[in-house]
C-alpha cells in the first residue's frame, strides 16, 4: 500500500530530511512519523472512526501533510478543500461529503462556526494556528503508538471533489490501491530515487501537487523543498542553485518561470525530471524551455479520478503536443463515444482508461458512477484525443465544456448558477477563451433583465462572495441574446468564436 514504502523509509532512514518548508525547520523521515502516528492518534480520540471523512481546510504546511497521511493511516477519508473556498462552497463541500471533522485556520473560526448550524454530520472543529508547532504538539507517549496501517486495497484513502458538466462537484472517492497503482506506475516511468530532491510549488489540496509529486517523492524516500506558494522568481532562483533534481508545475508556472528568465539562458540540464500537468504544454513553451533552460519538459496526462494516465518517456522521445504513452499497468483506447467503439490510429475519438489505479466511483452518486464508465468497465474521460501508430496518444479538446485556467477545473454551469442568482442576469452562459498565460479565462456572457442595472464589477464582486477566486470571470460581456440551437440550447462553440476575440 503506498504507505508501506514510506513507514519503511521512516524506519530505515529515520534521520533523513524527509520535507522542509521555506519557512521552516527540516522535519527528517523520523520526525515525519512520530508526528503522524501522534496526529493519528489525536483523531482517534477524537472518535474518528474508519471510513468517517476528515475535512482539512489549510493552506499548505506540515499540519495538512500530517492530517493527510494521519488519516489514511487510520483508513479515515481525507478530504481536502483549497483554503480559497468562500463561505457557501465550503458549507456545501462539508454538506455533501457529511464530513465529521474539519480542521481549518483559526482566522477563519467566525465564518465557520456561523454555518455549523447547518451542518449536522460536523461534529468536531479544530482550528489550527499555523505558527504552532505539530511537532511539539503531539505528546511522546502519542508518537511512540502506530495503529496497524490499512490493508484493504479497496478501503477509500480520500475523497476529491471534481465538478460535473450538470450536476453540483462531486466526491471521487481514491482508494489505498488507487494510490498505490498509481505511485508504483509513476515510480518505475519516472525513476524516481532515494537521492532525488524534490522542489515543491503545487498546492497540496490537489492530484498533482499531492499524489504525483508529494507521495512521489515520499514513496521514494526522497527530500522535499517546499514553497507555501508558487512565485516565480522565488522558484527560479532555487532551480539554478542545483540542489534539485526533480520539479512539476503546471503550464502557467512554466510560463511564467520562463518569462522571469527574460530573455536570458539558465543551463538546468542537471536537473534529472522536469514535468508539466493539469492543463495542454503550448508548443511554444515546450520550444521556448529548450532554448532558454536547456531542459525538455516530460508532459503527462491524468486527471482527479485516475491520477496519472499517460505520459510521455524518462528516457527516449518527449514528443511536442503529445500526453506519450500509457504508464505501466494502464490500459487506453480511443473510442467514437457515442457507440463505444473502437477507432483507428489517427482519428480523433474520446480517450478512455482502465487499470487499478482508476477511482472506486462518486460518493453517494451511483447513477453519475455507473455513467463515468463504459459497460465493460472503461472510465470515460471526456478528453478527446488520437493514437498515433507508435502509441503516443494527443489530446484534442474535450467533449465537455470545461474549462482549465492555470491548472485548475471550472466548470461553466457552477458559475451559471451562480450568475443565474443575481437579479439583473435574465440568462447567461460561461465560456472558456484562450489567454497566453492562463492557458483560458472565465469569461460570462450576460443577457440583462430589462431594466435592471448591472455591471462587470458588481457582478464580479456578487461571484467573489460565492466562489473560489479562479472560478470568477475575468471578463463579462452584455449580450442581446445568445446563438441557439433549434432546441434553444446555447451554440457555445459559435459564442467562443464570437467573444473570444473581442478584448
Ligand atoms: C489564482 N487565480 C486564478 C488562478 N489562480 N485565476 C484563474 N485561474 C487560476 N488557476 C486568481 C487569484 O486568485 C487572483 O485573483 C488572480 O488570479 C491573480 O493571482 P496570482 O497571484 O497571479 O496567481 P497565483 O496565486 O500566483 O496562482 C497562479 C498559480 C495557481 C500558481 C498558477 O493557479 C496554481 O497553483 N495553479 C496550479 C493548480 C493545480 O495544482 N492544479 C492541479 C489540479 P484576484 O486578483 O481576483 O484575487 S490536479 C489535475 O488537474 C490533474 C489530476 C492533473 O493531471 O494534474
Amino acid at each position: 500500500m503506498f504507505l508501506d514504502a514510506l513507514a519503511g523509509h521512516c524506519r530505515d532512514q529515520p534521520d533523513k530530511v524527509a520535507i522542509q518548508f521555506v519557512n521552516g525547520p527540516p522535519i527528517t523521515y523520523g520526525e515525519l512519523q512520530a508526528t503522524v502516528n501522534g496526529a493519528a492518534h489525536d483523531l482517534l480520540s477524537l472518535g474518528i472512526n474508519p471510513g468517517d471523512r476528515v475535512a482539512v481546510q489549510l493552506p499548505k504546511c506540515m499540519a495538512f501533510i500530517y492530517l493527510h497521511l494521519a488519516a489514511a493511516q487510520i483508513g479515515a477519508i481525507f478530504l481536502p478543500l483549497n483554503p480559497a473556498y468562500p463561505m457557501t462552497e465550503l458549507r456545501y463541500f462539508l454538506a455533501d461529503s457529511r464530513a465529521r471533522i474539519l480542521f481549518a485556520e483559526r482566522q477563519k473560526q467566525p465564518e465557520i462556526e456561523a454555518i455549523v448550524p447547518e451542518l449536522p454530520a460536523l461534529e468536531s472543529l479544530v482550528f489550527v494556528d499555523l505558527a504552532e508547532s505539530w511537532e511539539e504538539r503531539v505528546d511522546s507517549r502519542s508518537s511512540e503508538w502506530s495503529a496497524p496501517l490499512p490493508t484493504d486495497p479497496d478501503q477509500t484513502a480520500m475523497m476529491l471533489y471534481t465538478s460535473g458538466t450538470t450536476s453540483r462537484p462531486k466526491g471521487a472517492l481514491i482508494s489505498h490501491g488507487n494510490l498505490t497503482a498509481n505511485i508504483r506506475a509513476l515510480h518505475e516511468a519516472w525513476g524516481w530515487r532515494k537521492n532525488d530532491v524534490l522542489l515543491h510549488v503545487l498546492p497540496i489540496f490537489h492530484v498533482h501537487g499531492l499524489v504525483v509529486a508529494l507521495h512521489g517523492a515520499l514513496h521514494a524516500g526522497a527530500s522535499i523543498f517546499a514553497l507555501p506558494a508558487f512565485e516565480a522568481a522565488a522558484a527560479l532562483e532555487l532551480l539554478c542553485s542545483r540542489q534539485f533534481s526533480v520539479f512539476m508545475g503546471v503550464p502557467t508556472m512554466h510560463r511564467r518561470l520562463h518569462q522571469q528568465a527574460g530573455g536570458r539562458q539558465f543551463d538546468l540540464s542537471f536537473m534529472r525530471l522536469m514535468t508539466s500537468g493539469s492543463d495542454r504544454l503550448p508548443d511554444d513553451l515546450f520550444f521556448g524551455y529548450q532554448k532558454t533552460f536547456n531542459v525538455t519538459l516530460l508532459e503527462r496526462y491524468g486527471m482527479t479520478e485516475t491520477g496519472m494516465n499517460l505520459s510521455n518517456p524518462l528516457l527516449g522521445e518527449r514528443r511536442v503536443g503529445s500526453v506519450g504513452k500509457p504508464l505501466p499497468g494502464v490500459s487506453a483506447r480511443i473510442v467514437d463515444p457515442a457507440t463505444d467503439s473502437l477507432l483507428p490510429d489517427g482519428d480523433v475519438g474520446e480517450v478512455q482508461i482502465k487499470g487499478a489505479h482508476v477511482f472506486t466511483g462518486y460518493w453517494r452518486q451511483p447513477e453519475l458512477t455507473a455513467a463515468a464508465f463504459t459497460a465493460d468497465g472503461w472510465l470515460r474521460t471526456g478528453d478527446m484525443g488520437l493514437r498515433e501508430p507508435d502509441g503516443y496518444y494527443t489530446l484534442k479538446g474535450r467533449a465537455k465544456d470545461l474549462i482549465i485556467t492555470g491548472g485548475l477545473n471550472v466548470y461553466p454551469p457552477e458559475v451559471e448558477l451562480v450568475l443565474l442568482e443575481h437579479p439583473a442576469v435574465a440568462a447567461c452562459a460561461v465560456i472558456g477563451c484562450p489567454d497566453f498565460e492562463w492557458g483560458e479565462q472565465v469569461v460570462a456572457a450576460i443577457v440583462p433583465r430589462e431594466g435592471a442595472a448591472a455591471d462587470e464589477a458588481e457582478i464580479c464582486a456578487f461571484c467573489r462572495e460565492r466562489l473560489a477566486p479562479y472560478k470568477v470571470p475575468r471578463r463579462v460581456i452584455f449580450v442581446d441574446a445568445f446563438p441557439a440551437n433549434a432546441l434553444g440550447k446555447i451554440q457555445k462553440a459559435k459564442l467562443r468564436q464570437s467573444l473570444c476575440s473581442e478584448s
